[in-house]
């Protein structure tokens, strides 16, 4: 008899999330069992309320269901806290008992508090995205002059008394800004997130965080402190480095609700509170922040402090739709760790390395004198020589901290700032210094690592682990490109990625919550601009700098990352949420190939006429962005652009293709089959007109790029006759490129799958073993502790470039390397059907993969030993798998653990 177990009880996939503004929660949970072949035959779901209210039941319903589980009916009331418990049935007549919970949010409960505002200088807004040019980025990056920073604002200090009554039952913080703030309560901080509310589309939502602060209240007086800096509202951000992006102002919203054993509450505002500024000079979360220890207010957010001379805040309108309770995970310190080593660089500076490009920040701990300035600037690399070199292109992107010591030991980390960095250059540091001195915060939303990728090749093993640091990088609230330059959330860098990211990290709450600011940044013609939260300063840029709000690749992100999140997860709701804005965004593209037209259009015979209205053939793109070949040994943004006009042509009609065929599986899912008729209807239309237009009959296309070839072969863009002869083409292109890919951001997703589809499996293998420019492990070989954004970032001789080095986009291998080499794949959404297969004869001698869906752990484990191969595997209770091993037939199994042996 086996024993069953049910644990991991969650909601909304996450563990006794609180404050979500969620009224029709998911609950998922995981069984285990010593068994093998075990099902989930049943469930019962029971919801408690804080009063120990049972307020659902839903008896036992016979289902296998064990993910995305709602109860029809349930009626949630906002702020209360519930416990959920739920009971299993097995096919072996087992029963298993878990609980979980959470804590609702203000769902539509008015706010009785007012936005309060600091009395303060309001920032300069600029404009530097309405006359940015290439040249004046890298002109003005070059020239990195001393600044005097003066027309920086201070961060704000802010006090609240929070007077507590006997008999105090509960106590919540419901808290949001414009900027970035920290809270504490009477000197403690409830939680250690860092940049709430964190960067969202803020027009159209600004999230509140929702703070148990029961336990910090002590007696009678107590203080709510709070810290406000500048952050994403008026701070300089983006490739632009523009300021106030939504206001020049930063305030406060702030409502704190006690609630008393007797029943009674009382509620708190934050216009009651008083503000001053402190030791923070100003702090911008690009360019730095400067620190002035000797301001600093010993206790200031306690009740004993002396607050007479702080000024009331001061009450402000704004509007107050677009707060929604904060979904999915904070961001928080992810890794904290000591730095490598400290340099002495050949020039004679003092430069920190920290072992790891990341994103983050840093800590020290020194003992000094008062009035001793330290300057801390961050880049990613060391130049060929090794000195400190900048890399960070652009305005506003200093990345340096100033540190004025006070007397005494002193521990400083930035308060609201980060940065992309391996590298520190000290100055000013007085007497010795020691790695000792230092720590590394690693920042990132705070999403689970659920995967594993190990194999008997340590470069490979570095690529994984490269991937997995430029993944951890660039999900800091939003899915961005890079952690230093931009920071912005490029939709097709997301794109590309998400499959990846969807393998190593629980990503669903992190990607459903970026797809709400997709959807609020629609723009009425159904574009999804090209990158989300769409700031002002990128409108003007994209106006000015590129004419064009979107481009084929970026916008498809809206179909693409959520067809990821369902396949990783069988998350349906992702589809759901944002079926219309998928919808709206094809028909977009609907509009612009039947009503715009290419030139010389009017010169030609109506069959080509009426074929050119299913192809996107005009319009901005940034195409197969990033060609290798283009861009080698060519490290300026004009080189970047070419790509762009050489394949913008062919990729945005094949891309066009890859959407509606992507609808067909969307609409098919929604089970929504009219609208998937209709959408495999346009493919096939697509499709047709493409072959026409652009394939000539020896498979060649005018545009001779691999990356074309990729995209074309993957989207089946090619008659079933001439495909073979497209693919000899692309393979011997490769060869001709000495065995190397020349793929951009849209194809290199692409390629492996494309040679192993079309009988070219060895040269995939090529491919991923490769190690001369451009390929995965030359970055590896040249000490890559990331992805890089150019594969020739640091070229053969040396040469270092102004390239970012740590942009995740090529890193969307990682999905194929856990899928194929190890041998884990999805066959059904979330794993609920797993298909193993190994490349056994890919060169490695062992591989083990693993990933915790949402079922349990999957795995396989295989090494080489005398001439056989032992396949170990383990499939998670309540799922099946297929195994294809070579010379067996394909095996169906259960869950359970298992050992297959293979000879070779
Ligand atoms: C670069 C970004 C990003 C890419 C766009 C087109 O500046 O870093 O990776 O999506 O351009």
């Amino acid at each position: 008899m086996s024993i069953l177990k049910v644990k991991s009880l969650k909601v909304e996939n996450q563990n006794y999330p609180m404050g979500m503004d969620c009224t029709k929660p998911r609950f998922s949970w995981e069984l285990a069992s010593d068994g093998k072949n075990i099902v989930q035959t049943a469930y019962n779901l029971i919801v408690i309320n804080e009063e120990g209210k049972r307020i659902a039941d839903t008896g036992k319903i016979d289902s296998d269901e064990s993910i995305e589980v709602t109860i029809a009916d349930l009626k949630l009331e906002p702020m209360t806290g519930y416990m959920v418990q739920v009971t299993v049935w097995d096919n072996e007549g087992n029963q298993a008992v878990t609980e979980g919970g959470f804590e609702t949010g203000r769902f539509e409960t008015a706010w009785k508090a007012s936005w309060a505002e600091p009395v303060q200088i309001p920032t300069k807004a600029s404009n530097l995205g309405g006359n940015l040019t290439m040249e004046s980025v890298l002109e003005n990056s070059n020239s990195k002059k001393e600044r005097d920073f003066s027309e920086f604002q201070p961060a704000q200090y802010i006090r609240i008394p929070l007077k507590a009554k006997k008999g105090l039952k509960k106590a919540r913080a419901y808290v949001t800004a414009h900027g970035v703030y920290r809270l504490e309560v009477n000197g403690v901080r409830p939680d250690d997130r860092e940049f709430a509310p964190e960067n969202t589309s803020y027009a159209g939502i600004l999230q509140y965080q929702t703070y148990n602060i029961t336990s910090l209240l002590k007696g009678e007086e107590n203080i709510a402190g709070i810290i406000l800096g500048d952050g994403w509202w008026t701070g300089r951000v983006g490739m632009t480095g523009d300021s106030c992006q939504y206001g020049e102002t930063i305030g406060l919203l702030f409502e704190a609700i006690l609630t008393y054993e007797d029943g009674t509450s009382e509620v708190v505002t934050g216009e009651a509170g008083k503000s001053s500024t402190g030791p923070i000079v100003f702090s911008d979360i690009f360019v730095g922040e400067k620190y002035d220890a000797r301001k600093e207010m010993q206790n200031w957010s306690c009740p004993e402090f002396d607050d007479s001379k702080w000024k009331p805040l001061h009450k402000v309108e704004y509007p107050m739709n677009n707060l929604v309770g904060q979904y999915g995970e904070p961001v928080r310190p992810i890794r904290i760790f000591e730095p490598k080593e400290i340099i002495e660089t050949p020039i004679g500076e003092t430069v920190l390395d920290v072992g790891q490009v990341l994103a983050g920040q840093l800590e020290f701990t020194i003992d000094a004198p008062e009035g001793i300035q330290i300057k801390l600037e961050h880049s990613e690399v060391l130049d060929d020589k090794g000195n400190y070199y900048n890399n960070i292109i652009g305005v506003n992107k200093e990345q340096t901290e100033i540190y004025i010591t006070k007397e005494g030991k002193q521990t400083y980390r930035p308060v609201f700032s980060y940065h992309g960095f391996r590298y520190i250059r000290i100055s000013g540091w007085p007497g010795a210094i020691s790695v000792k001195d230092f720590k590394v915060y690693a920042l990132s939303s705070e999403m689970r690592d659920i995967s594993e990728f190990t194999t008997s090749n340590l470069k490979i093993n570095q690529l994984q682990s490269n991937i997995w640091w430029s993944q951890v990088s660039n999900t800091l609230s939003i899915p961005t490109d890079c952690p230093q330059r931009e920071r912005a959330g490029w939709t097709g860098d997301i794109m590309a990625f998400s499959p990846t990211l969807c393998f190593n990290r629980g990503a669903n709450t992190f990607l459903s919550r970026w797809m709400a600011n997709v959807r609020t940044e629609q723009l009425e013609n159904g574009a999804i601009p090209m990158i989300v939260p769409y700031l002002e300063a990128y409108k003007a840029m994209a106006k000015n700098f590129i004419g064009s709000d979107t481009s084929c690749g970026w916008g498809d992100a809206v179909i693409q990352v959520p067809v990821a999140v369902y396949k990783a997860y069988g998350d349906k709701r992702i589809l759901e949420e944002n079926y219309t804005a998928m919808t709206r965004w094809m028909n977009y593209i609907a509009d612009r190939v039947q009503n715009n037209h290419p030139e010389g259009y009017e010169e030609w015979d109506d069959e080509r006429k009426a074929r050119s209205h299913y192809l996107w053939n005009t319009d901005f793109h940034f195409g197969d962005w990033l060609v290798p070949s283009m861009v080698l040994g060519n490290p300026d943004g004009m080189a970047m652009m070419k790509t762009a006009y050489a394949t913008m042509a062919f990729v945005a009609p094949a891309y066009y293709a890859f959407s509606a065929k992507s609808m067909v599986e969307v609409a098919e899912a929604l089970g929504k089959t009219k609208d998937a008729e209709n959408y495999r209807d346009l493919y096939n239309k697509i499709r047709e007109a493409f072959i026409k237009e652009y394939v000539h009959d020896d498979g060649t296309m005018d545009a001779d790029l691999q990356g074309i070839y990729v995209i074309a072969l993957k989207n089946g863009l090619v008659s079933d006759e001439v495909r073979p002869k497209m693919a000899a083409h692309l393979c011997k292109m490769i060869e001709k490129n000495r065995g190397c890919l020349d793929t951009g951001f849209l194809s290199v997703l692409f390629i492996l799958d494309v040679l192993c589809e079309n009988g070219y499996r060895n040269e995939a293998y090529k491919l991923i073993f490769q190690n001369q420019c451009p390929s995965w492990l030359y970055e590896v070989e040249h000490g890559a502790t990331t992805i890089w954004e150019s594969w020739g970032a640091i070229e053969e001789d040396g040469t270092v470039s102004t390239y970012s080095y740590n942009h995740y986009a090529f890193g969307c291998v990682g999905e194929w390397m856990y899928r194929e080499m190890g041998g884990l794949k999805a066959a059904e959404p979330g794993y609920k059907k797993i298909c193993v297969a190994p490349a056994l004869d890919c060169g490695l001698l062992f591989a083990r993969v693993s990933e915790h869906t949402p079922y349990g752990i999957a795995s396989v484990d295989w090494k080489l030993e005398n001439g056989k191969a032992e396949v170990k595997v383990e499939i998670p209770v309540n799922t099946t798998a297929e195994v294809i091993l070579p010379g067996m037939d394909k095996i169906d199994i259960g869950s359970g653990f298992y050992v297959f042996e293979v000879k070779l």
